[in-house]
């Protein structure tokens, strides 16, 4: 990296002079970088504990569980990753917007119907243009679980793809996403936040890229008809009731905890349209959206239908309840609510400073017009260079990322505040070097009414030296750390792919995945539905092929180590439907069907229906076997599929 950007001439060394505590952080964190950087020991801490408790802090032995599960994104890989927590042991990759190799993704009729049936007709006819009938690409920044009353209820979790304006949800009975569907309107959904009261109900999520009101290619360079949108989908049919056009872009979103308000950060008030512009104002905005008002705006018919979606117009100088827009120091990122419920950080990236907003006093200037919206930051601690993202410990305290500084700092809130109000208090608990570039971090039920201070991650964008060289592109490195006691304390490197941007960490009890499918499970009802067309029982053993013209239908099922259909023929050009069923009733017991140089593989779990349809366009004879290790004899879970000259 240049030390000066060529663009803003903004320089590192003079953020660090222009910064009051440049000095301070320098000097606080000095004995731990030199202490970290010369170790040869993977592990070492600002409080000098040995590694021998160190790593006592995270020792799962053989066969014991995690207390946690860790929900990762994995931003351009485009799928979510569980871990346990807080061994940091990568436990199951869950494809969403990827096309996944080994489950079939992307691939198999049934989840090609969750992309194909949230997907804009516009988008269709674009792919098919393309030869394609979806996006097997996706960048998945923020995995969020549902809520109840404050907490998590282990029902599902939601996520946005930004790369195809997309948001998904993923099952947590079976961790199969089970919805996929693409935001009109908006651009690049980036932030995204389900309500947390009563219930999800609500996922917010918005555009971050700005987008010309009417985009057919007539306008490019007239900002002013450019604009921004604020998405809510219902989180149980994941349908969209309503949509709020905004003034700037947004970034990232949070909700309250009482189910009034939602809010985002906009970096780019200025509706640049590029760096220069972007970044040009000291002060951008925080937009809080009036959930109540919103409503009774739809409900009253004071909206735009467009793409068939009722939008609100939030912009400014409506003069109306839907929206206020709160000045904040410059280009924000995250947006965090504590679990006091009552404070909201807003992470001033280019500003040392985070906004602390009091939601409280958001009614008043709901009420009052003229109120200074300014009036709900109740302080604007100084914690170092680069804030982007904050996490909790429920016991008052805040942990906030500092990207420039390689830093997490831990400070109080309750004290910043009263520093604010002139009294002289220390809010800044503890700094400590992480490794390096530090974008989210995450708390141990932080973004809840149950954050239990127990476990802090920091997701750092560079892991430069931390692990073995692999080449011009490094894995990133995630760094845990123990927060009890009033700790700060590294236990763990762990090295991750592109790119996990957020985790969330759920405490184990709430969440109880089955080990076996529903045979009565949507996932292949319409599979299901066209094989009693075709009066082929897939409950039962089933070794049928139905000849439809030129369409094929090859019923099989699989039970440890053989299929039903040991071979089957087809006709050179015939559209071959395989369908498999796995009749293992047994945890853990997966199938898989592959197809030899088809490109066709899938994974078939325990009780459950998958298939996949493909043209048999080469005569000759392909194996296809089992891929995932089901028994001794799974070499020879294998059969053949005759492909017949045309004519013959
Ligand atoms: S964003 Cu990645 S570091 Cu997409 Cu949540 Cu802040
Ligand atoms: Cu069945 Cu391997």
């Amino acid at each position: 990296m240049s030390d000066t950007n060529p663009k803003t001439g903004i320089t590192r060394r003079g953020m660090l002079g222009a910064t009051a505590g440049g000095a301070a952080l320098l000097g606080g964190a000095g004995g731990a970088r030199l202490a970290l950087l010369g170790g040869a020991a993977g592990v070492a801490t600002a409080a000098g504990t040995s590694a021998a408790s160190a790593s006592e802090a995270l020792s799962i032995a053989p066969g014991e569980l995690d207390d946690y599960y860790g929900f990762w994104s994995s931003g351009q890989t485009g799928e979510l990753r569980i871990l346990g927590f807080p061994s940091m042991r990568e436990l199951m990759r869950v494809p969403v917007f990827n096309r996944c190799s080994a489950t079939g993704w992307g691939q198999t009729n049934e989840s090609l119907r969750i992309f194909e049936e949230g997907m804009l007709p516009e988008t269709k006819a674009f792919l098919a243009a393309q030869g394609k009938r979806v996006h097997d690409n996706g960048d998945l920044h923020h995995p969020h679980m549902s809520f109840t009353d404050g907490t998590y209820d282990g029902r599902y979790l939601f996520m946005n793809d930004k790369a195809n304006t997309r948001v998904a949800r993923v099952r947590c009975d079976v961790m199969k996403t089970d919805k996929i569907v693409e935001i009109p309107n908006a651009k690049a959904i980036h932030g995204l936040r389900p309500q947390k009261f009563p219930r999800t109900g609500y996922v917010f999520a918005n555009g971050e890229d700005e987008v010309p009101m009417v985009n057919d290619g007539s306008v490019l360079d007239e900002p002013d008809k450019y604009v921004n949108f604020f998405t809510a989908l219902d989180g149980d049919t994941m349908e969209i009731p309503w949509q709020v056009m905004v003034s700037g872009n947004l970034d990232n979103t949070d909700c309250d905890y009482q189910g009034k308000y939602a809010f985002s950060t906009s970096y780019n008030s200025e509706m640049g349209m590029n760096l220069a512009e972007m970044t040009e104002n000291e002060m951008d905005h925080v937009v809080i959206f009036n959930i109540a008002e919103i409503e009774k705006g739809v409900a009253e018919g004071d909206v735009q239908v467009l793409n068939g979606v009722p939008v609100i117009d939030g912009r400014k100088g409506q003069n109306k309840n839907y929206t206020r827009y709160v000045p904040i120091p410059n280009s924000p990122h995250g947006i965090n609510t504590a679990p006091d419920g009552n404070y909201v950080c807003v992470n001033g990236k280019l500003s040392p400073t985070v906004s602390i907003l009091d939601v409280r006093k958001f009614d008043a200037i709901f009420a009052d017009p003229d109120l200074d919206p300014r009036s709900v930051v109740v302080a604007e601690p100084e914690l170092g260079l680069g804030p982007l993202h904050t996490c909790y410990d429920g016991q008052g305290n805040a942990f906030t990322t500092l990207f420039l500084d390689s830093q997490v700092v831990k400070w109080n809130m309750e004290s910043a505040i009263r520093a604010a109000n002139g009294e002289d208090v220390e809010y800044i608990l503890n700094k400590q070097d992480v490794h390096y570039q530090p974008g989210h971090n995450s708390t141990s039920m932080g973004e809840t009414r149950e954050a239990d201070g127990k476990w802090y991650v920091s997701m750092n964008k560079f892991s430069k030296d931390r692990f073995l060289n692999v080449g011009p592109l490094k894995p990133e490195n995630e760094q845990l750390f123990d927060i009890t006691d009033g700790k700060l304390e590294l236990v763990h490197d762990g090295p991750t792919f592109a790119e996990p941007h957020d985790s969330i960490i759920v405490r184990r009890d709430i969440v109880n995945p089955v080990s076996v499918w529903d045979r009565n499970d949507p996932m292949w009802a319409e599979t299901r539905a066209q094989a009693e067309a075709d009066g082929v029982d897939i409950d039962d053993w089933a070794d049928t092929i139905i000849r439809d013209g030129s369409k094929v239908r090859v019923y099989m099922s699989s039970q440890a180590p053989t299929f039903s259909l040991e071979k089957f023929e087809v006709t050179e050009g015939d559209e071959v439907t395989v369908v498999v069923t796995n009749l293992d009733d047994i945890d853990d017991l997966t199938h898989g069907f592959t197809l030899n140089n088809h490109g066709v593989a899938f994974e078939v779990g325990p009780m459950a229906t998958a298939s996949v349809t493909f043209t048999a366009a080469k005569p000759g004879v392909y194996w296809y076997y089992c891929q995932w290790f089901c028994h001794a004899l799974h070499m020879e879970m294998r059969g053949r599929m005759l492909v017949k000259p045309k004519g013959a």
